[in-house]
């Protein structure tokens, strides 16, 4: 059996961290190590899914679902606009293998990637 993933623990209550929101499922904690003034991260109640790839195949509407909450999060604990980034493999900076969606937000025009 896989140990449960450090998400999983959180949301047990294993682990202590502030629950911002939640839906039936997925939920909202801010990151430990914030990379911008606002840096959020959206994560799927289930663990099933090890990254973005496994859950748009699996579950496209959890996908969606979990994008309505980052919008929604990034209104009410920011300005609005934000960075959806979903590390994908470890050669790109995943350590955590159950999907969550980094919301990046603040001042961060300069530092786009377009
Ligand atoms: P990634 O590198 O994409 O797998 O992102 C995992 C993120 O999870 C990383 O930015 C730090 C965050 N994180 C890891 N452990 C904890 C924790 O115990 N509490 C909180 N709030 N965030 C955590």
């Amino acid at each position: 059996m896989t140990e449960p993933s450090v998400f999983t623990r959180i949301l047990r209550g294993e682990i202590p961290a502030e629950i911002l929101s939640e839906t039936e499922n997925v939920f909202v904690i801010r990151d430990i190590v914030p990379q911008a003034p606002l840096h959020l991260l959206v994560i799927p109640k289930i663990a099933d899914y090890r990254d973005v790839t496994e859950l748009a195949a699996g579950d496209p509407a959890l996908l969606a679902e979990m994008v309505a909450v980052a919008k929604d999060a990034a209104a009410e604990h920011g300005s609005g606009d934000f960075r959806l980034v979903f590390n994908t493999g470890s050669g790109a900076g995943q350590t955590v293998f159950h999907v969550h969606a980094h919301v990046l937000g603040g001042d961060l025009a300069e530092g786009s990637l377009g």
